[in-house]
Protein backbone atom coordinates (compact mmCIF):
# COMPACT_ATOMS: atom_id res chain seq x y z
CA UNK A 1 0.00 0.00 0.00
CA UNK A 2 1.36 3.74 -0.59
CA UNK A 3 2.84 5.69 1.77
CA UNK A 4 1.41 8.79 3.07
CA UNK A 5 3.70 10.79 0.67
CA UNK A 6 2.66 8.59 -2.11
CA UNK A 7 -0.77 8.68 -1.31
CA UNK A 8 -1.30 12.65 -0.65
CA UNK A 9 0.89 13.32 -4.23
CA UNK A 10 -1.47 10.34 -6.09
CA UNK A 11 -4.70 12.17 -4.82
CA UNK A 12 -3.12 15.79 -5.80
CA UNK A 13 -1.87 14.14 -9.04
CA UNK A 14 -5.43 12.62 -10.10
CA UNK A 15 -8.21 14.08 -7.70
CA UNK A 16 -10.33 16.84 -8.41
CA UNK A 17 -9.53 19.07 -5.39
CA UNK A 18 -12.69 19.60 -3.76
CA UNK A 19 -11.00 19.21 -0.10
CA UNK A 20 -8.80 20.31 2.01
CA UNK A 21 -7.72 17.56 4.07
CA UNK A 22 -5.74 17.71 6.90
CA UNK A 23 -2.27 16.33 6.45
CA UNK A 24 -2.87 12.80 7.75
CA UNK A 25 -3.92 9.77 4.92
CA UNK A 26 -6.05 7.32 6.89
CA UNK A 27 -5.31 3.22 6.05
CA UNK A 28 -7.11 1.20 8.77
CA UNK A 29 -9.60 1.86 11.57
CA UNK A 30 -10.82 -0.38 14.03
CA UNK A 31 -13.14 1.60 16.91
CA UNK A 32 -12.14 4.61 18.42
CA UNK A 33 -8.91 4.15 16.21
CA UNK A 34 -8.05 4.91 13.34
CA UNK A 35 -3.81 4.34 11.76
CA UNK A 36 -1.95 5.78 8.87
CA UNK A 37 0.22 3.69 6.26
CA UNK A 38 3.34 3.95 8.83
CA UNK A 39 1.14 2.41 11.40
CA UNK A 40 0.96 5.85 13.79
CA UNK A 41 -2.61 5.36 15.58
CA UNK A 42 -4.70 8.14 16.15
CA UNK A 43 -8.21 8.52 18.28
CA UNK A 44 -10.93 9.58 15.57
CA UNK A 45 -12.84 12.49 16.68
CA UNK A 46 -14.38 13.51 13.45
CA UNK A 47 -16.44 9.91 12.92
CA UNK A 48 -16.38 10.98 9.39
CA UNK A 49 -18.46 13.60 10.19
CA UNK A 50 -21.15 11.12 12.64
CA UNK A 51 -21.35 8.43 10.21
CA UNK A 52 -19.08 5.83 12.40
CA UNK A 53 -21.23 6.67 15.61
CA UNK A 54 -20.82 2.45 15.78
CA UNK A 55 -17.24 2.71 15.53
CA UNK A 56 -14.60 1.79 12.71
CA UNK A 57 -14.97 -1.68 11.16
CA UNK A 58 -18.18 -2.69 13.55
CA UNK A 59 -17.62 -6.90 14.16
CA UNK A 60 -21.33 -7.18 13.77
CA UNK A 61 -22.18 -4.53 10.86
CA UNK A 62 -18.90 -6.03 8.82
CA UNK A 63 -20.41 -9.57 9.27
CA UNK A 64 -23.41 -8.53 7.85
CA UNK A 65 -22.11 -6.89 5.14
CA UNK A 66 -19.89 -9.50 3.88
CA UNK A 67 -22.59 -12.30 4.51
CA UNK A 68 -24.87 -10.20 2.12
CA UNK A 69 -22.19 -9.24 -0.38
CA UNK A 70 -21.65 -12.82 -0.78
CA UNK A 71 -25.88 -13.50 -1.39
CA UNK A 72 -27.48 -10.58 -3.36
CA UNK A 73 -26.27 -7.12 -3.64
CA UNK A 74 -28.82 -5.72 -5.97
CA UNK A 75 -31.92 -5.93 -7.37
CA UNK A 76 -33.27 -2.71 -8.42
CA UNK A 77 -36.53 -1.77 -7.66
CA UNK A 78 -37.89 -3.27 -10.95
CA UNK A 79 -38.45 -6.67 -8.59
CA UNK A 80 -38.44 -7.15 -4.58
CA UNK A 81 -36.44 -9.04 -2.78
CA UNK A 82 -36.57 -10.70 0.66
CA UNK A 83 -34.48 -8.19 2.60
CA UNK A 84 -36.11 -4.78 1.75
CA UNK A 85 -39.07 -5.93 3.65
CA UNK A 86 -37.85 -6.82 6.80
CA UNK A 87 -35.78 -3.75 7.08
CA UNK A 88 -38.67 -1.40 6.40
CA UNK A 89 -40.68 -3.45 9.00
CA UNK A 90 -37.58 -3.07 11.57
CA UNK A 91 -36.48 0.67 10.36
CA UNK A 92 -40.28 1.75 10.80
CA UNK A 93 -40.61 0.32 13.71
CA UNK A 94 -37.56 1.30 15.58
CA UNK A 95 -37.94 5.42 15.00
CA UNK A 96 -41.69 5.20 15.32
CA UNK A 97 -43.35 5.81 12.02
CA UNK A 98 -45.52 3.99 9.25
CA UNK A 99 -43.43 4.07 6.31
CA UNK A 100 -39.46 4.60 5.04
CA UNK A 101 -38.23 5.52 1.32
CA UNK A 102 -34.82 4.13 1.00
CA UNK A 103 -32.19 6.28 -0.59
CA UNK A 104 -28.16 6.41 -0.61
CA UNK A 105 -26.56 9.86 0.42
CA UNK A 106 -28.07 12.31 2.53
CA UNK A 107 -28.28 14.66 -0.45
CA UNK A 108 -30.51 12.28 -1.95
CA UNK A 109 -32.45 12.01 1.42
CA UNK A 110 -32.82 15.45 1.56
CA UNK A 111 -33.70 16.34 -2.01
CA UNK A 112 -36.59 13.11 -1.39
CA UNK A 113 -37.86 15.07 1.41
CA UNK A 114 -38.12 18.18 -0.36
CA UNK A 115 -40.02 16.28 -3.72
CA UNK A 116 -42.31 14.52 -0.65
CA UNK A 117 -43.37 17.83 0.91
CA UNK A 118 -43.76 19.46 -2.21
CA UNK A 119 -45.98 16.97 -3.42
CA UNK A 120 -48.11 17.22 -0.29
CA UNK A 121 -48.34 20.53 -0.70
CA UNK A 122 -49.96 20.39 -3.87
CA UNK A 123 -52.49 17.42 -3.21
CA UNK A 124 -52.93 17.81 0.62
CA UNK A 125 -52.95 21.11 0.82
CA UNK A 126 -53.79 22.46 -2.04
CA UNK A 127 -51.19 25.14 -2.82
CA UNK A 128 -51.45 26.29 -6.54
CA UNK A 129 -48.88 24.29 -8.49
CA UNK A 130 -45.60 25.18 -8.53
CA UNK A 131 -45.89 27.73 -5.80
CA UNK A 132 -44.71 25.38 -3.23
CA UNK A 133 -42.09 27.52 -0.82
CA UNK A 134 -40.48 25.65 1.91
CA UNK A 135 -38.48 27.52 4.98
CA UNK A 136 -34.63 26.83 5.77
CA UNK A 137 -32.23 28.26 8.36
CA UNK A 138 -29.67 30.77 7.56
CA UNK A 139 -26.29 28.60 7.93
CA UNK A 140 -27.82 25.51 6.93
CA UNK A 141 -26.06 21.97 5.46
CA UNK A 142 -28.38 19.56 3.95
CA UNK A 143 -26.21 18.12 1.37
CA UNK A 144 -24.27 19.64 -1.93
CA UNK A 145 -26.85 19.02 -5.06
CA UNK A 146 -27.48 22.00 -6.89
CA UNK A 147 -31.30 22.60 -5.42
CA UNK A 148 -29.78 22.13 -1.47
CA UNK A 149 -26.87 24.97 -2.64
CA UNK A 150 -29.80 26.83 -3.70
CA UNK A 151 -30.85 27.61 -0.06
CA UNK A 152 -27.25 27.90 1.19
CA UNK A 153 -25.82 31.17 2.46
CA UNK A 154 -22.25 29.67 2.24
CA UNK A 155 -20.78 31.42 -0.63
CA UNK A 156 -18.44 28.66 -1.42
CA UNK A 157 -21.31 26.60 -1.70
CA UNK A 158 -22.86 28.86 -4.17
CA UNK A 159 -20.36 30.66 -6.48
CA UNK A 160 -21.18 29.86 -9.84
CA UNK A 161 -22.93 26.56 -9.47
CA UNK A 162 -26.22 28.76 -10.67
CA UNK A 163 -29.15 29.08 -11.87
CA UNK A 164 -30.48 28.05 -8.66
CA UNK A 165 -34.04 26.29 -7.17
CA UNK A 166 -37.07 28.82 -6.57
CA UNK A 167 -39.44 28.18 -3.64
CA UNK A 168 -37.26 28.71 -0.34
CA UNK A 169 -37.94 31.44 2.01
CA UNK A 170 -34.31 31.75 4.89
CA UNK A 171 -35.38 32.67 8.08
CA UNK A 172 -32.38 32.82 11.11
CA UNK A 173 -32.10 29.69 13.22
CA UNK A 174 -33.94 29.12 16.35
CA UNK A 175 -36.01 32.25 16.00
CA UNK A 176 -39.27 31.88 16.26
CA UNK A 177 -41.03 35.43 15.73
CA UNK A 178 -39.44 35.01 12.35
CA UNK A 179 -40.83 31.46 11.87
CA UNK A 180 -43.83 32.86 12.45
CA UNK A 181 -43.78 35.67 10.05
CA UNK A 182 -42.90 33.16 7.22
CA UNK A 183 -45.74 30.59 7.87
CA UNK A 184 -47.99 33.49 7.27
CA UNK A 185 -47.18 32.67 3.42
CA UNK A 186 -49.52 30.12 3.02
CA UNK A 187 -48.05 28.39 0.27
CA UNK A 188 -45.65 27.42 2.54
CA UNK A 189 -45.50 23.56 2.51
CA UNK A 190 -43.00 23.15 5.07
CA UNK A 191 -39.82 23.75 7.32
CA UNK A 192 -36.84 22.22 6.50
CA UNK A 193 -34.74 22.44 9.71
CA UNK A 194 -30.73 20.71 11.59
CA UNK A 195 -32.06 19.89 15.34
CA UNK A 196 -28.75 21.28 15.54
CA UNK A 197 -26.52 23.00 13.20
CA UNK A 198 -23.65 20.72 12.83
CA UNK A 199 -21.41 22.60 9.86
CA UNK A 200 -22.53 26.04 11.44
CA UNK A 201 -20.33 24.96 14.32
CA UNK A 202 -22.53 22.76 16.43
CA UNK A 203 -25.10 25.47 17.29
CA UNK A 204 -27.77 23.60 19.63
CA UNK A 205 -30.92 25.93 19.96
CA UNK A 206 -32.76 26.63 22.88
CA UNK A 207 -34.51 23.72 24.48
CA UNK A 208 -37.87 24.96 23.31
CA UNK A 209 -37.51 26.19 20.06
CA UNK A 210 -38.20 22.30 18.15
CA UNK A 211 -40.76 21.60 19.58
CA UNK A 212 -42.48 25.84 19.46
CA UNK A 213 -41.45 25.56 15.48
CA UNK A 214 -43.49 22.04 14.98
CA UNK A 215 -45.92 23.31 16.80
CA UNK A 216 -46.10 26.82 14.32
CA UNK A 217 -45.80 24.56 11.37
CA UNK A 218 -48.78 22.64 12.52
CA UNK A 219 -50.84 25.31 13.13
CA UNK A 220 -50.29 26.54 9.88
CA UNK A 221 -50.52 23.39 8.39
CA UNK A 222 -46.83 22.98 7.12
CA UNK A 223 -45.11 19.73 7.65
CA UNK A 224 -41.61 19.96 10.29
CA UNK A 225 -38.68 18.28 8.10
CA UNK A 226 -35.99 17.42 10.45
CA UNK A 227 -32.84 16.40 9.00
CA UNK A 228 -31.39 14.35 11.75
CA UNK A 229 -28.09 12.84 9.08
CA UNK A 230 -25.71 14.24 11.32
CA UNK A 231 -27.40 14.87 14.77
CA UNK A 232 -29.48 11.40 14.77
CA UNK A 233 -29.19 7.71 15.59
CA UNK A 234 -27.49 8.68 19.56
CA UNK A 235 -24.98 11.00 18.66
CA UNK A 236 -26.56 14.11 20.75
CA UNK A 237 -27.21 11.11 23.54
CA UNK A 238 -30.67 10.43 22.34
CA UNK A 239 -31.90 8.86 19.54
CA UNK A 240 -32.97 11.44 17.65
CA UNK A 241 -31.91 14.80 18.48
CA UNK A 242 -35.21 16.00 18.20
CA UNK A 243 -36.14 14.03 21.64
CA UNK A 244 -34.41 17.13 22.93
CA UNK A 245 -32.23 17.25 26.15
CA UNK A 246 -34.10 14.61 27.65
CA UNK A 247 -33.03 11.85 30.60
CA UNK A 248 -34.95 9.01 29.32
CA UNK A 249 -32.67 5.51 27.68
CA UNK A 250 -32.92 7.48 24.45
CA UNK A 251 -35.77 5.67 22.70
CA UNK A 252 -38.63 8.41 23.03
CA UNK A 253 -40.14 8.10 20.04
CA UNK A 254 -42.87 6.58 22.18
CA UNK A 255 -42.70 9.57 24.22
CA UNK A 256 -44.52 12.32 23.22
CA UNK A 257 -44.35 14.09 26.33
CA UNK A 258 -40.73 15.87 25.37
CA UNK A 259 -40.41 14.02 21.49
CA UNK A 260 -40.91 16.37 18.68
CA UNK A 261 -41.66 13.85 16.21
CA UNK A 262 -41.04 15.14 12.87
CA UNK A 263 -43.61 14.84 9.77
CA UNK A 264 -40.56 13.87 7.85
CA UNK A 265 -37.63 12.93 9.20
CA UNK A 266 -34.23 12.31 6.95
CA UNK A 267 -31.49 9.91 8.15
CA UNK A 268 -28.03 9.05 6.85
CA UNK A 269 -24.16 8.67 7.85
CA UNK A 270 -24.72 6.00 10.90
CA UNK A 271 -27.73 4.39 9.50
CA UNK A 272 -25.35 2.43 8.30
CA UNK A 273 -22.37 2.56 10.77
CA UNK A 274 -20.21 4.26 8.39
CA UNK A 275 -19.85 1.21 5.99
CA UNK A 276 -22.36 1.98 3.43
CA UNK A 277 -24.67 4.53 1.72
CA UNK A 278 -27.69 4.50 3.47
CA UNK A 279 -30.28 7.22 3.87
CA UNK A 280 -34.11 7.28 4.60
CA UNK A 281 -36.90 9.59 4.59
CA UNK A 282 -39.36 8.15 7.30
CA UNK A 283 -43.40 9.43 7.56
CA UNK A 284 -46.45 8.70 8.26
CA UNK A 285 -48.79 6.89 5.70
CA UNK A 286 -50.99 9.87 4.67
CA UNK A 287 -47.86 12.38 3.72
CA UNK A 288 -45.81 8.95 2.38
CA UNK A 289 -48.38 8.14 0.40
CA UNK A 290 -48.15 11.12 -2.11
CA UNK A 291 -45.51 9.17 -3.61
CA UNK A 292 -46.92 7.00 -6.15
CA UNK A 293 -45.17 4.71 -8.23
CA UNK A 294 -42.91 5.95 -10.90
CA UNK A 295 -42.26 8.95 -9.08
CA UNK A 296 -39.42 8.40 -7.59
CA UNK A 297 -36.23 6.42 -6.46
CA UNK A 298 -32.66 5.81 -7.37
CA UNK A 299 -30.87 2.46 -8.31
CA UNK A 300 -29.26 1.86 -5.26
CA UNK A 301 -32.16 2.95 -3.34
CA UNK A 302 -33.15 0.08 -0.81
CA UNK A 303 -30.36 -2.51 -1.82
CA UNK A 304 -30.41 -5.97 0.02
CA UNK A 305 -26.88 -4.94 1.27
CA UNK A 306 -27.69 -1.27 2.42
CA UNK A 307 -30.53 -3.13 4.00
CA UNK A 308 -28.51 -5.67 5.52
CA UNK A 309 -26.18 -3.15 7.35
CA UNK A 310 -28.58 -0.80 8.33
CA UNK A 311 -30.36 -3.22 10.42
CA UNK A 312 -26.90 -4.68 11.97
CA UNK A 313 -25.42 -0.86 12.62
CA UNK A 314 -28.98 -0.40 14.61
CA UNK A 315 -28.80 -3.33 16.63
CA UNK A 316 -25.46 -2.13 17.87
CA UNK A 317 -27.30 1.00 19.03
CA UNK A 318 -29.57 -0.53 21.40
CA UNK A 319 -27.16 -3.33 22.06
CA UNK A 320 -24.15 -1.09 23.11
CA UNK A 321 -26.33 1.14 24.69
CA UNK A 322 -24.82 4.11 22.66
CA UNK A 323 -26.84 6.88 23.20
CA UNK A 324 -26.74 6.80 26.79
CA UNK A 325 -22.72 6.03 26.73
CA UNK A 326 -22.93 9.19 24.26
CA UNK A 327 -24.77 11.49 26.90
CA UNK A 328 -22.91 10.60 29.96
CA UNK A 329 -18.95 11.40 28.12
CA UNK A 330 -20.36 14.18 26.79
CA UNK A 331 -21.04 15.71 29.91
CA UNK A 332 -17.99 15.07 30.67
CA UNK A 333 -16.08 16.20 27.68
CA UNK A 334 -18.15 19.50 27.89
CA UNK A 335 -17.34 20.26 31.93
CA UNK A 336 -13.18 19.59 30.94
CA UNK A 337 -13.70 21.61 27.93
CA UNK A 338 -15.47 24.28 30.23
CA UNK A 339 -12.51 24.05 32.72
CA UNK A 340 -10.05 24.47 29.60
CA UNK A 341 -11.70 27.64 28.53
CA UNK A 342 -11.25 29.35 32.09
CA UNK A 343 -7.50 28.02 31.98
CA UNK A 344 -6.66 28.92 28.71
CA UNK A 345 -8.53 32.39 27.78
CA UNK A 346 -8.05 31.00 24.42
CA UNK A 347 -11.98 29.57 23.99
CA UNK A 348 -14.51 31.77 23.66
CA UNK A 349 -17.50 29.20 23.99
CA UNK A 350 -18.08 25.34 24.25
CA UNK A 351 -21.11 23.87 23.26
CA UNK A 352 -23.07 20.51 22.15
CA UNK A 353 -24.97 17.96 23.31
CA UNK A 354 -23.80 13.84 23.71
CA UNK A 355 -20.84 13.19 21.99
CA UNK A 356 -21.33 15.80 19.30
CA UNK A 357 -19.67 19.45 20.45
CA UNK A 358 -17.25 22.13 19.60
CA UNK A 359 -15.29 24.52 20.61
CA UNK A 360 -14.50 28.48 19.41
CA UNK A 361 -11.54 29.90 19.27
CA UNK A 362 -11.21 33.29 20.20
CA UNK A 363 -10.96 35.56 17.22
CA UNK A 364 -8.22 37.17 18.32
CA UNK A 365 -6.41 34.24 18.06
CA UNK A 366 -7.76 33.55 14.26
CA UNK A 367 -8.69 30.90 12.32
CA UNK A 368 -5.29 29.65 11.06
CA UNK A 369 -5.36 28.56 15.17
CA UNK A 370 -8.03 26.68 14.92
CA UNK A 371 -6.57 24.68 11.55
CA UNK A 372 -2.80 24.56 14.01
CA UNK A 373 -4.24 23.22 16.45
CA UNK A 374 -5.75 20.46 14.66
CA UNK A 375 -2.47 19.86 13.05
CA UNK A 376 -0.96 19.45 16.11
CA UNK A 377 -3.32 17.42 17.96
CA UNK A 378 -2.65 15.15 14.82
CA UNK A 379 0.76 15.45 15.75
CA UNK A 380 0.00 14.54 19.53
CA UNK A 381 -2.06 11.31 18.26
CA UNK A 382 -5.95 12.71 17.79
CA UNK A 383 -7.75 13.82 14.57
CA UNK A 384 -10.11 16.59 14.45
CA UNK A 385 -10.75 19.46 12.10
CA UNK A 386 -12.14 22.66 12.30
CA UNK A 387 -15.59 23.68 10.98
CA UNK A 388 -16.11 26.96 9.79
CA UNK A 389 -12.71 29.43 10.86
CA UNK A 390 -12.13 29.13 14.76
CA UNK A 391 -14.52 26.05 15.87
CA UNK A 392 -13.12 22.69 16.27
CA UNK A 393 -15.98 19.83 16.26
CA UNK A 394 -15.30 17.13 18.34
CA UNK A 395 -16.99 14.34 17.88
CA UNK A 396 -15.98 10.62 18.42
CA UNK A 397 -17.13 7.88 17.89
CA UNK A 398 -20.36 6.85 20.41
CA UNK A 399 -18.07 3.39 21.37
CA UNK A 400 -15.43 5.29 23.14
CA UNK A 401 -14.81 4.21 26.61
CA UNK A 402 -15.06 6.68 29.55
CA UNK A 403 -11.06 6.13 30.01
CA UNK A 404 -10.57 6.58 26.42
CA UNK A 405 -12.43 9.78 26.74
CA UNK A 406 -10.13 10.97 29.93
CA UNK A 407 -6.94 10.50 27.80
CA UNK A 408 -8.29 11.83 24.59
CA UNK A 409 -9.12 15.08 27.25
CA UNK A 410 -5.85 15.28 28.38
CA UNK A 411 -4.22 15.38 25.05
CA UNK A 412 -6.98 17.85 23.24
CA UNK A 413 -6.16 20.03 26.70
CA UNK A 414 -2.29 20.02 26.39
CA UNK A 415 -2.43 20.98 22.67
CA UNK A 416 -4.35 23.94 23.46
CA UNK A 417 -2.20 25.10 25.94
CA UNK A 418 0.75 24.84 23.78
CA UNK A 419 -1.00 28.05 21.93
CA UNK A 420 -1.68 30.13 24.73
C1 LIG B 1 -18.95 17.02 2.77
C2 LIG B 1 -20.18 19.24 6.15
C3 LIG B 1 -20.92 17.91 8.06
C4 LIG B 1 -25.21 16.82 6.82
C5 LIG B 1 -26.56 17.15 7.08
C6 LIG B 1 -27.20 16.41 4.93
C7 LIG B 1 -25.89 16.05 4.63
C8 LIG B 1 -24.87 16.27 5.57
C9 LIG B 1 -26.97 17.74 8.43
C10 LIG B 1 -25.60 15.45 3.26
C11 LIG B 1 -23.48 15.90 5.24
C12 LIG B 1 -21.17 15.94 5.49
C13 LIG B 1 -20.89 16.19 4.03
C14 LIG B 1 -19.42 16.18 3.93
C15 LIG B 1 -18.88 16.74 5.25
C16 LIG B 1 -20.04 16.64 6.20
C17 LIG B 1 -20.44 17.92 6.82
F1 LIG B 1 -19.01 19.62 6.63
F2 LIG B 1 -20.17 19.11 4.85
F3 LIG B 1 -21.14 20.07 6.51
F4 LIG B 1 -21.11 16.81 8.65
F5 LIG B 1 -21.19 18.97 8.72
N1 LIG B 1 -27.53 16.94 6.14
N2 LIG B 1 -22.50 16.31 5.93
O1 LIG B 1 -24.25 17.04 7.77
O2 LIG B 1 -25.23 14.10 3.41
O3 LIG B 1 -24.92 13.72 0.97
O4 LIG B 1 -22.93 14.00 2.42
O5 LIG B 1 -24.34 11.94 2.63
O6 LIG B 1 -19.74 17.26 1.85
O7 LIG B 1 -17.79 17.45 2.82
P1 LIG B 1 -24.31 13.42 2.28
Amino acid sequence: MPSTKDSISLEDNFGAHNYHPLPVVLSKGDGVFVWDPEGNQFYDFLSAYSAVNQGHCHPKIIAALKAQAETLTLTSRAFYNDVLGPYEKFVTGYFGFDKVLPMNTGAEAVETAIKICRKWAYEKKGVPENEAKIIVCTNNFHGRTTTIISFSNDPDAQNNFGPFTPGFIKIEYNNLEQLSMALEDKSVAGMLVEPIQGEAGVMVPDSNYLQKARDLCHQNNALFIADEIQTGIARTGSLLAVCGDCSCEGHCERQPDHYVKPDLLILGKALSGGVYPVSAVLADADIMNVIKPGQHGSTFGGNPLACSVAIAALEVVQDEHLTSNARHLGEIFREKMHNLKEETGLITEVRGRGLLNAIEMDESAGSHTAWDICVRLKENGLLAKPTHGNIIRFAPPLVMTEEQLHECIEIISKTVREFV
